[in-house]
């Protein structure tokens, strides 16, 4: 049975692509040496696959930076801001889309590329569920396409010259215009398929030929709810490209999801192949395999590409063999749900791994190692009989290790209730008490809670990993760092203030490593954005907190100063989102058992006096299943975590909460009952509209809006910060309002810290002067 990947990670078993990129940027390698290093790349993904017995090998599955950003290019759908004359499209300017073409050398915190003074970099946002970010494409009315690049064709050509036959990957024509903004409203994306069209059938041509039998062209867009336009389109766009393309065959990948309602469409597509995501869709097999299509290959995809577990492939070639039955062997493929892009590479690199979870493990070698056992599997080969025991003994030892429960976390988990989740009175009643105890001015100030990391920072970090600074001095080093922080907040004026986080590597990372029930790697890194990698905790087990993480750091800084010094803490769903996350019990009930041992920690806090305390849920949005039907429960069970952490404290005790993004209008239900005291939100950048949607709903809870984007290196003035808070003004009570930067400071540089902070407060007092009488 043939063996794909529908695509592999890219940025190396040791990040190699990373380095040739920051490289490449900083001026220290060339152009021709970072096109070298991808190239070298690309020739040991391809390589390493084949060993492994992949048959189905893709490519164009490689990019610089971004796939999506490759198909803007490759159509040539590059706004004139970056001024493109040149064709093929250069490094330059595709750089400048990603980055900016003022690039000041840093990533942002919540995923955004760095406007400089020059051209802007594109808008990145969350691909479908995932923790990686593609580049919005932009289009307009009467855009038209051109091939712009030759990408797929010469990556093809590439791989052929290596001897390898491959399977390149094109993003489909309609996920693609579906992916992108418009800055005008009104303008229907999908308006333009049949000019792009033009140039995905000039690309099919190019590639048959030169040889290529099979293209994937990924539409996840199908597991979407979908209106009849997009399902029209669909079919439309395929007609054109079986009826006017090369023969060349077409496998069209969906994956995320279920095909749903959009079985009937997927299945009349006039295409060669579909592939199915199985995992997150078992129902799916029955569908497929009764469905009228007899000419139709299915790629099945059937072993998890977004989690990191081994799988029992004795139980799922049981659950297969009946497809290989009723389907033939000449109409399967066997294929991971999704591209392998969202894992890690090796689980060989990790060497400090405790070894009984170390062999509960597959990241892409070792999922594509299982691919190839459970194709020769279903195809009847009884040599892997022994392969397919022994995953079956990993299973049962996972299941039943002794690491993975917690019986104090079972009796804590039955004990919640609705006391647990609820604060002691309503917040009106909070807002009265918490107001005599602060006597915070109008318009109070603060900022989300990281300040910038630096170099120095970071370095140090590095060398107490590596030993070369002890304990101690990390420890001093840190503690200057804080008091520093602290008192500049102090100088300039800030009402609430915050420690600034130099002892935290990553939001998430941080916590799990101070948490039961996680697993840590050394190699783990899944790309996020262009040269940007994260490492997600492995979460195996039951969750408790054995002793408390934040609260030393917090009464240190408190003990610097007489304001408030607001408590971070990363939240439960976000904890949940940016981890891997154990499959054997419901992610709600995983989702909770972090949200208890969160709730110890805001407990412990309250003890030691932190009078706010501020609870990040940065990925609660991105965390919604891709159908809408699905949404109410997700909503219901990731809010009742937050409240679960949250609820615990006495009502003079503030909970704040921040969230990265702007879009709130279509889960404000649930933000308002999270019924945190005090939101901060990012709204700078569309200059407060996206606050109608609490107008509108009424929201009663205190907002801060923020009024400066963090995403740009630019120092914005009190007067523009003055203006957004006018806009906020006209939705909201000023006693409801709090004046903050849009997110955390982190991949900021003091430099533009600092003045924009010590504008920003100006605008608060200028704002408060002009709205109360003097005192
Ligand atoms: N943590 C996690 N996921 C995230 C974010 C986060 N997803 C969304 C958003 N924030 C992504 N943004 C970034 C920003 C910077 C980096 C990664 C994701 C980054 N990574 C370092 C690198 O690639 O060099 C490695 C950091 C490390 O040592 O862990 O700079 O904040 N989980
Ligand atoms: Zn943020």
């Amino acid at each position: 049975l043939p063996v794909a990947t529908l695509g592999t990670p890219r940025i190396g078993p040791r990040r190699e692509l990373k380095v040739a990129l920051e490289g490449y940027w900083a001026g220290r390698i060339s152009e021709q040496q970072l096109l070298e290093d991808a190239a070298g790349l690309r020739a040991a993904n391809w390589a390493r696959q084949k060993s492994l017995g992949v048959t189905v090998i893709p490519s164009n599955d490689f990019s610089l930076y971004d796939q999506v950003l490759d198909t803007s290019v490759m159509v040539g759908a590059i706004p004139e801001v970056y001024a493109s004359k040149a064709e093929p499209v250069s490094l330059k300017t595709y750089f400048a889309m990603a980055r900016g073409s003022q690039y000041d050398g840093r990533g942002a915190s919540c995923g955004h590329g760095s406007r400089g003074d020059g051209a802007p970099a594109q808008e990145m946002t969350k691909w479908f569920d995932t923790n990686y970010h593609y580049m919005v494409p932009e289009f307009h009315r009467g855009q038209t396409f051109r091939l712009s690049s030759r990408k797929p064709i010469d990556e093809y050509e590439e791989a052929k010259a290596l001897g390898f036959q491959t399977r390149p990957v094109l993003i489909g024509p309609v996920t693609f215009l579906k992916l992108g903004k418009s800055a005008d409203p009104a303008f229907q994306p999908l308006s333009l398929l049949d000019d792009l069209i033009q140039v995905y059938i000039e690309v099919l041509q190019e590639l048959a030929k030169r040889g290529a039998n099979w293209v994937q062209f990924d539409e996840p867009c199908l597991v979407l709810d979908l209106d009849e336009e997009s399902r029209q389109s669909l079919l439309h766009a395929y007609d054109r490209l079986a009826k006017e393309g090369p023969a060349i065959k077409i496998m069209v990948a969906s994956y995320f999801g279920g095909l749903g309602d959009n079985l009937p469409t997927a299945l009349r597509l006039p295409v060669a192949g579909l592939h199915v995501d199985l995992v997150r869709a078992p129902a799916l097999l029955d569908q497929i395999i009764t469905a009228k299509r007899s000419d139709l290959v299915v790629s099945l995809g059937a072993i998890d590409g977004r989690n990191v577990w081994r799988t029992n492939l004795s139980a799922l070639r049981q659950r297969l063999d009946p497809a290989i039955a009723k389907l033939g062997k000449d109409r399967i493929q066997i294929a991971p749900s999704c591209s392998l892009l969202h894992v890690p590479v090796d689980v060989e690199l990790e060497t400090e791994l405790a070894s009984d979870i170390k062999g509960w493990l597959a990241f892409s070698v070792q999922k594509i190692r299982e691919l190839a056992t459970l194709a020769r599997a279903l195809a009847g080969d009884q040599d892997v009989a022994g392969a397919l025991a022994q995953s079956e003994r990993v299973t049962t030892d996972r299941g039943t290790s002794p690491k993975i429960r917690d019986a104090d976390v079972a009796i804590r988990m039955r004990a919640i209730n609705q006391a647990t989740r609820r604060r002691a009175s309503p917040f009106a009643s909070r807002a009265e008490i918490q107001r005599k105890r602060f006597k915070l001015p109008a318009f109070p100030t603060t900022t989300i809670g990281s300040f910038p990391q630096t170099a120095e920072v970071r370095n140090a970090r590095a060398a107490h990993a590596r030993g070369t600074m002890n304990d101690g001095q990390y420890d001093e080093f840190l503690k200057e760092e804080t008091a520093r922080a602290v008192r500049w907040q102090e100088d300039i004026g800030l009402d609430v203030l915050v420690h600034g986080e130099f002892e935290r590597n990553d939001m998430v990372q941080y916590f799990g490593e101070q948490l039961a029930g996680f697993a840590f790697t050394k190699n783990g890194w899944v790309q996020s954005y262009g040269s940007r990698c994260v490492r997600p905790p492995i979460l195996f087990g039951d969750v408790s907190r054995p002793k408390p993480i934040t609260v030393g750091w917090w009464r240190y800084a408190q003990s610097l100063t007489k304001k408030p010094m607001k408590a971070m803490l990363t939240g439960p769903v976000t904890i949940l989102n940016w981890s891997f996350v154990r499959d054997d019990i419901p992610r709600a009930e995983v989702c909770r058992q972090i949200a208890l041992a969160i709730r110890d920690e805001v407990g412990d806090l309250e003890n030691a006096g932190a009078a706010m305390i501020q609870i990040d849920e940065a990925a609660l949005r991105e965390g919604l299943p891709p159908r809408r039907s699905e949404w109410t429960a997700y909503l219901e069970w990731a809010g009742d975590c937050f409240r679960i952490c949250s609820s615990g404290v006495a009502d003079q005790t503030q909970i704040h909460t921040h969230m990265c993004y702007s879009e709130f209008n279509d889960i404000i239900d649930a933000i308002a009952a999270m019924d945190a005291d005090v939101i901060s939100i990012e709204t700078s950048r569309s200059k407060m509209e996206l606050l109608d949607a609490f107008r509108n709903y009424k929201y009663p809870n205190q907002i801060g809006p923020g009024v400066y984007d963090i995403h740009s290196p630019r120092v914005p003035e009190s007067s523009e910060m003055k203006e957004l808070v006018a806009l906020a003004r006209k939705r909201l009570q000023d006693s409801q309002l709090w004046i903050n930067p849009d997110c955390g400071l982190k991949t900021r540089k003091w430099e533009e810290v600092r003045p924009a902070l010590v504008n920003m407060v100006s605008a608060a007092r200028e704002l408060r002067a002009a709205s109360t009488p003097a005192d």
